[in-house]
């Protein structure tokens, strides 16, 4: 009270209402007026920011803390009442005349979506210090992440205007999700690059806040260990971004600019844009208000399963449940046996790849309701068994995919799955943690992110018809990839299957030694048989035949310690590197047509 004059009114509410809340606590330890005046102004500035980044404020945080909190001492389970059964969704087969029809509505409707990355998290699991955005994807042409989305969604812009015959291309919206731990990096890794080739007022950066720790079950906001005019925070999780776009105000200008779709997307996929043509061409032709991507997923795999859940009284919603929770959900409704392959050697729950595509009009609808606020969750490591105190403090925290949740039973919900080769290989795990990985489930590592982009590659264009040999099967880092020839190609090459088929003609072959990197828009492989490496850049106005019979020492991937400091960090956790011995380089950069034969 002695200090209330340093404050301004709304700031003295908020000291109100903090008190109203049982946190009087934050100011109890508050030496007398004239010590420390600063500090003190500088707690409340992060109680208004805490209590206006959260939907309903630090009121609604504490009450559905306390309640959530309750939930979690009585052992209460979200999912009681809840029968688990397997959902029915579109299951596409990569390259056959569905996946194709998919493909081209999909690109058809491409202009009219906008695109958001959700990157707002460090990657505690994959122990590298950068953003994981500015990770290569692979190390071939060295090509980040961000640049490969980028390209990806200017490719698609450029690709759905030409489909409709479009006079002006429109530019396709990209929203990125930072945090505060990696909000300045994104921005300087975009700047620095010239955001790619996009134009920077298409690109928007929305920071997540991070959540008011909490430090017991009446939901006491922590202080911060280190500061005692601070509170502590965490990130509250992904979930994070429909309230964001919700407050940004962007939702209603797409809406007005008659944009249909909302796409989100993951940190470190590299197969993703492969996946999404077809998948929003099923949006598009089911008239999905929500369809969550999805792959094949063995048992106890940890990515969640995409369930159909129907209450007693009811109720029913297909929706993500995270893998920790699948099992005992299945133990608890009369499969003893829990979370286990079926006779196809996967699990009968598709994995969620946690890209979602929503439809703009019923997800504003949505969100007007709610403001975006999503099912949270509370995971408390408790100090004993009386569940009466915490380890540490703890926080709420919500997830992107937990969106459907608060749907009503009329809301077309569904999924699409896709070829995991095709679409799903995310770099999450360290090398130690994925060396440990049961055999026959995916690494989710740095290195088999990369080898995954050949394989995929590859198995695209033997798909178009190119001879290739067998992949070898290679250990780095403790796990045993296989390795197929080193393919890579712009975005703009080819998205789509029958793009990509009508870029290869006549007989083409590559032996799996080989690298193959194509930097242009109009290469056309025709006859050629390859043995050893070949890069292609051009000019877009520059079409560029190539064939022949290519062959030199070319690019041989070699083994290295992850230990072995010597080298970089994102080369280290792959367990190779790239020796560039020999290769054919060539390089068009004025319009025209040209043959490279040699
Ligand atoms: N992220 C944020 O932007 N903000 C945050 O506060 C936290 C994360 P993780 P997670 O694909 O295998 C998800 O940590 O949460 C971003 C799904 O829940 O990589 O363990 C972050 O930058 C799970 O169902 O994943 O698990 C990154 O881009 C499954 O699909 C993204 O959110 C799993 O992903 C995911 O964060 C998976």
């Amino acid at each position: 009270v002695k200090n209330l004059h340093l404050l301004h009114p709304d700031q003295i509410e908020l000291a109100k209402m903090l008190v109203d809340l049982g946190q009087s606590h934050l100011f109890q330890h508050w030496p007398e007026p004239g010590v420390e005046d600063e500090q003190k102004k500088a707690v409340f500035a992060q109680v208004a920011k805490l209590n206006s980044s959260y939907p309903g404020g630090l009121a609604s945080y504490v009450k559905n803390a306390r309640e959530l909190l309750a939930d979690s001492k009585e052992g209460k389970n979200p999912y009681d009442g809840f029968t688990p059964s397997v959902p029915t969704g579109e299951v596409l087969s990569f390259g056959d005349d569905n996946f194709i029809k998919f493909e081209e509505a999909g690109v058809k409707e491409a202009q009219n979506a906008a695109f958001v990355l959700v990157a707002g998290g460090l990657g505690e699991r994959l122990g590298y210090n950068g953003i994981k955005v500015a990770l290569p994807a692979e190390t071939t042409t060295g090509t980040c992440f961000l640049q490969l989305y980028i390209e990806s969604i200017l490719a698609l812009q450029e690709a759905s205007s030409r489909l409709s015959q479009a006079t002006c291309q429109k530019e396709v919206p990209f929203v990125i999700m930072t945090s505060d731990d990696t909000h300045a990096r994104t921005l300087d890794l975009l700047e620095s690059n010239s955001y790619f080739g996009m134009k920077p007022t298409q690109v928007q950066l929305l920071k997540q806040e991070k959540v008011a720790c909490l430090d017991d079950n009446d939901a006491r906001l922590a202080l911060d260990p280190h500061d005692k005019y601070k509170i502590q925070t965490k990130p509250h999780g992904h979930g994070d971004v429909h309230s964001l776009l919700y407050s940004s105000g962007l939702l209603n200008v797409w809406r007005d600019a008659g944009l249909r779709w909302v796409l989100f997307f993951q940190d470190t996929n590299g197969l993703l844009f492969k996946a999404i043509p077809a998948s929003l061409g099923v949006s598009a032709t089911k008239h999905y208000h929500v369809n969550s991507l999805a792959v094949q997923r063995k048992a106890k795999e940890a990515i969640g399963g995409i369930t159909r859940l129907t209450h007693s009284d009811g109720r029913s919603m297909v929706i993500n449940v995270e893998y920790n929770q699948l099992d005992p959900l299945l133990r608890a409704t009369g499969h003893p046996d829990g979370d286990v392959n079926c006779e196809t050697g996967y699990s009968p729950f598709p994995g969620n790849i946690n890209q979602l595509i929503l439809e703009l009009g019923p997800y504003i609808e949505e969100l007007t309701k709610t403001g975006g606020a999503i099912k949270e969750f509370v995971n408390p490591k408790y100090k004993d068994a009386s569940k009466t105190s915490f380890k540490s403090s703890t926080r709420l925290e919500c997830m992107m995919q937990d969106y459907p949740k608060t749907l009503p039973p009329s809301a077309r919900v569904g999924f699409t799955v896709i070829d995991t080769w095709l679409a799903y290989a995310p770099v999450k795990n360290n090398p130690e943690d994925a060396a440990k990985v049961p055999k026959g489930n995916p690494y989710h590592s740095a290195t088999s992110g990369e080898k995954a982009i050949y394989c995929a590659n590859s198995r695209i264009l033997q798909k178009a018809g190119v001879q290739l040999e067998d992949p070898v099967k290679q250990v780095f880092n403790g796990q045993e990839v296989e390795v197929w020839p080193r393919i890579t190609w712009k975005p703009k090459w080819g998205l789509t299957f029958a793009e990509i088929k009508s870029k290869v003609n006549g007989s083409c072959s590559i032996t799996q030694r080989s690298t193959l990197a194509l930097k242009g828009r109009s290469i056309l492989l025709e006859n050629l048989s390859l043995d050893g490496a070949l890069i292609i850049n051009s000019v877009d106005g520059a079409k560029v035949k190539v064939g022949g019979s290519i062959q030199n020492k070319g690019w041989i991937v070699e083994s290295i310690d992850y230990k072995d400091t010597g080298f970089p960090e994102e080369l280290r956790t792959r367990g190779f590197r790239i020796n560039k011995i020999e290769q054919l380089e060539e390089s068009y950069n004025e319009p025209g047509e040209f043959s490279l034969k040699p």
